[in-house]
């Protein structure tokens, strides 16, 4: 028999198709309290943040993505079954953007990542470029702070099975050599499953009482 403890410590599974857009932010400081645990998608522009999220949710279309780097330049917020909010976060690094506008992206990134309640950052990492000095700081900004982050490399489908793991040790030492990053697809499906469990787990059971 199951006692009212552990009945308590049962999370209820992420329903992920049923993820709404919840709403953009232009100014972290207008940051909307919403009670809900929170996680943000991070990393360098067209590195395929909403593509991913787009798989992640199991909703193609949702998240606006674009061939053009500098898609996303607000904070997007987003309700996934009324138990998470994601934060598909501006991307930073597009060389062809102006300084000023490159500056104000970057600030706009620290403000909110300094001011949220996160429980998880995803990192996203092109697998065949990542990472980038840019994402290597990003990083070491994320250690500093003490925020949870974890590795993801991003467009697996575009490298051969060989050279993929090659890649992933690569990164994986070029990030100090501790964690390795779970190789996705967002056009093949490949790696959505791991990662919502590595979600699911971070956000809700790694904290939780131990009965
Ligand atoms: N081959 C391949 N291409 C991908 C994948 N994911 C995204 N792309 C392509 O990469 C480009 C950028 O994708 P986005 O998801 O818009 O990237 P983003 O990081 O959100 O870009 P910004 O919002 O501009 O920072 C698009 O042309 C996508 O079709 C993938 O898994 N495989
Ligand atoms: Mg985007």
């Amino acid at each position: 028999m199951q006692t009212s403890d552990t009945t308590d410590n049962v999370l209820k599974a992420i329903h992920w198709p049923n993820t709404n857009f919840a709403q953009s932010v232009a100014d972290p400081k207008e940051f909307p309290e919403i009670d809900l645990p929170q996680i943000a998608v991070a990393g360098h522009s067209n590195v395929g943040k909403s593509s991913l999220m787009n798989a992640l949710f199991g909703r193609n279309g949702l998240v606006k993505t674009s061939k053009n780097p500098g898609c996303t330049r607000l904070l997007n917020l987003f309700d996934v079954d009324d138990q998470l909010l994601v934060v598909d976060l501006p991307g930073y690094g597009y060389a062809r953007a102006p300084k000023k506008e490159q500056k104000r992206w970057i600030n706009m990134i620290e403000s909110y990542l300094v001011n949220a309640d996160l429980k998880l950052v995803l990192m996203l990492l092109d697998i065949r470029h990542g990472p980038k000095d840019s994402d290597l700081q990003l990083i070491e900004w994320l250690n500093e702070g003490g925020i949870r982050w974890v590795p993801v490399a991003t467009k697996a489908d575009k490298l051969s099975g060989n050279k993929r793991g090659q890649r992933l040790k690569e990164m994986t030492e070029a990030m100090g050599g501790l964690l390795s990053p779970i190789p996705t697809s967002s056009f093949k499906g490949m790696g959505i499953d791991k990662l919502r469990a590595v979600i699911q787990h971070e956000t809700f059971e790694r904290n939780q009482p131990i009965s």
